[in-house]
């Protein structure tokens, strides 16, 4: 069994995603963020980072649990565990860490950023960040969009963990103000696509359930827990 911890963010729904595509059980591990849990010193010896998502797979390499962080690694684990969604083929396989890397180095921390931008810190003042922010994103999406027009798929005409790792990221463009991706056919049709997918939609199912437990954690949440959470104001600051 393996044990995942985390909250409704796109990070954690990755993994989500690939759970439910290569067909593991597993139990999630809800990390309540708004009390400060990921800085526990319990949590940080599974993620000296302090972050979702984590797993645990009690059934690791030699039957022994092991444990993994960062969600490019846990998906390149699932995906070797199983020998699903990634292509034996070695230029195949390196097309898939190709772009699973353009997510994790691109995509993923640009869109945080922006989404930090436009709902942490609104205010008057951080138009630079936010537009600096937008831009990317825009940019990064092109990217994505001209590819889409030439495979199927990120890496080809496989899906991949390229696009596990993509999607629920790229699915939201109201958040991400991609304007219903109209300048963006292909990413359009590829978001479609994968939102077919039984798992994709199981995804959405488990979302729901774990914005449940997000909520109660929100719940009674003070200013100051929310600074802590969104690392501003007097946490604005290097808290390791
Ligand atoms: N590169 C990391 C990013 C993980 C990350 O930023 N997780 C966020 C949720 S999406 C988190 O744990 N935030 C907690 C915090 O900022 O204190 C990954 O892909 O796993």
């Amino acid at each position: 069994m393996i044990d995942l911890y985390g909250m409704a963010s796109p990070n954690v729904l990755k993994v989500v995603l690939m759970l439910g595509e290569v067909d593991l059980p597993y139990h999630f591990r809800h990390v309540n963020m708004i009390a400060g849990d990921q800085y526990k010193a319990e949590f940080k010896a599974l993620n000296p980072n302090g972050r979702v998502p984590v797993i645990v797979d009690q059934d690791g390499p030699g039957g022994q649990p092991f444990t993994v962080f960062e969600s490019g690694a846990i998906l390149i684990y699932l995906a070797e565990k199983t020998g699903k969604l990634w292509p034996t083929d070695l230029r195949q396989r390196h097309t898939v860490f190709q772009w699973l890397m353009f997510q994790m180095g691109g995509i993923g921390p640009m869109s945080g950023q922006f989404v930090h931008f436009t709902r942490a810190a609104p205010q008057e003042g951080n138009e630079y960040a936010r537009n600096r922010y937008f831009t990317e994103i825009h940019r990064l999406i092109g990217v994505l969009d001209r590819r889409l027009g030439e495979t199927a798929y990120m890496a080809g005409n496989d899906y991949s963990i390229a696009d596990v790792a993509t999607w629920p990221w790229a699915r939201n463009h109201e958040l991400l103000k991609l304007d219903n991706y109209v300048e963006y056919p292909n990413v359009a049709r590829w978001v479609a696509a994968i939102g077919e997918r039984p798992a994709a939609k199981e995804m959405i199912q488990t979302e729901q359930e774990i914005r449940t437990h997000d909520g109660k954690a929100f719940q009674g949440a003070t200013a100051d827990d929310m600074d802590r959470f969104f690392a501003r104001g007097k946490y604005a600051r290097v808290l390791a």
